[in-house]
């Protein structure tokens, strides 16, 4: 006889142990010796082929603040046992439209995409600045305990700036008039000041 092991797509402790078990068909013998006997077990060793993780592609993104958004995949390696929910945290310089992924028993080789987006603000920064979107598994919400182990893949943004300091005095010029008319100007900055000024 052959044995064959079942190749599923779940990471299981390996080896694991499962057992054939040998009966004789009553029914179908006339022989009452042999209806009487029961044949050994066959105890099966299996070695797993599959590996849990959670693919991030890519792991760097490109936006402009007032511009271009960009995109990253996520998707589970292995199928899980439980709901895998992905939590992304925003940043102060970009944010992303999906901010929990969650992968299902069926679902979990459908890459989910993720959309992110620079921050407007109005401060002249380095440009380009690099924020990190971290991702992580939800322990709480998930029942698969091997892919409540795993730390994601986090995504290096990089973001370009779209603010340029200034001070704009307007107008520049004045006239006035000895004991008679005065005149005005406005003062004012082009972009905010840094909290930290
Ligand atoms: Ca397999
Ligand atoms: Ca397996
Ligand atoms: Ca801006
Ligand atoms: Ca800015």
């Amino acid at each position: 006889m052959t044995v064959t092991a079942t190749d599923d797509l779940i990471q299981e402790t390996s080896p694991e142990s499962t057992t054939l078990v040998l009966v004789v068909n009553a029914g179908s013998t006339l022989d009452p010796v042999y209806d009487a006997i029961n044949p050994d077990d066959v105890v099966v060793s299996v070695t797993d082929n599959d590996t849990a993780g959670i693919t991030v592609n890519p792991t760097t993104a490109d936006v402009t603040e007032g511009g271009a958004t960009d995109t990253f995949d996520v998707v589970l390696n292995t199928q899980p046992t439980g709901d895998v929910v992905i939590d992304i945290a925003n940043t102060a310089d970009a944010t992303v439209d999906l901010n929990t992924l969650t992968f299902t028993t069926l679902n979990w080789n459908v890459p989910q995409t993720v959309t992110v987006t620079a921050t407007d603000d109005l401060i002249q920064e380095t440009s380009p600045e690099s924020t990190t979107l971290v991702l992580t598994v939800n322990a709480g919400s998930t029942l698969d305990p091997v892919y409540d182990a795993i730390n994601p893949d986090d995504v290096i943004v990089s973001v370009t700036d779209n603010d340029t300091a200034g001070i704009t005095v307007n107008p520049t010029t004045a006239d006035v008039t000895e004991g008679g008319a005065t005149d005005t100007f406005d003062v004012v900055l082009n972009t905010s000041r840094r909290a930290t000024w």
